[in-house]
């Protein structure tokens, strides 16, 4: 059937697409719908992701997916977690490819080294997916990705905060990491993967 992809994130609504690709879902965008954003006023990445997922639902009359993922610094007490797009003014990913994400990642960087040369630099993407339906049923997926924080930015792929960020066993980042392998161990994979066990299994 269709379902709704209650994002206004060019970068997850690429990645949601490919990763819901070999399950003959027809994907709609929330944008393409005309929806509108809800304002993010939960304090976790399960409520933000529900909220956005019922909003779509109810106003679309569709399933609808909404996904709320961010990046969470151990150093930095888990910041800027939920807040982690607000970090970047809340732009979107278009026109200006990364100079918005740049300033976050910039942000980040300069809070960490604050701390000091030999800071820890553990870090971990965290993302909740959220399905809606019309009828008010729902369900929540969560997946984390563990690695640490780079400096200076590396690599073109991707989107957000790919850059700086280099995946648990690796040297990479996930700006260099093609878009097939950064799908087999991200965040997102991590909790697609339960989705589609319950949903699609
Ligand atoms: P929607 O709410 O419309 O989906 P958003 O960008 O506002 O889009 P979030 O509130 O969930 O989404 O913010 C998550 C931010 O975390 C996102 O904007 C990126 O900067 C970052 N992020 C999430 N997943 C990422 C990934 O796989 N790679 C890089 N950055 C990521």
């Amino acid at each position: 059937g269709s379902l709704v992809i209650a994002t206004h994130n060019a970068g997850k609504l690429k990645e949601i697409s490919a990763l819901l690709a070999p399950y003959g879902v027809k994907c709609i965008s929330a944008g393409s719908l005309g929806l509108p954003e809800p304002p993010e006023t939960g304090t976790t990445f399960v409520q933000n992701a529900l909220l956005k997922a019922r909003a779509a639902a109810e106003a679309s009359g569709l399933p609808a997916l909404a996904d709320d993922s961010g990046l969470s610094v151990d150093a930095l007490d888990g910041r800027p977690g939920v807040y982690t797009a607000d970090w970047a003014e809340r732009q979107h990913f278009e026109g200006e490819p990364g100079r918005d994400w740049y300033m976050a990642m910039g942000k980040v960087e300069g809070m960490l080294q604050e701390k000091g040369a030999d800071v820890d630099r553990s870090s971990a993407f965290h993302c909740v997916l959220a399905l809606a339906w019309p009828d008010g049923e729902h369900a929540v997926y969560e997946g984390t990705v563990p690695g640490t924080l780079t400096w200076p930015p590396r690599g073109g792929m991707g989107f957000g905060y790919d850059p700086v960020f280099v995946p648990k066993g690796r040297d990479l980042t996930f700006a260099e990491i093609p878009p097939e392998e950064k799908h087999a161990i991200s965040h997102r994979a991590d909790a697609f993967a339960k989705l589609v066990a319950e949903q699609f299994g």
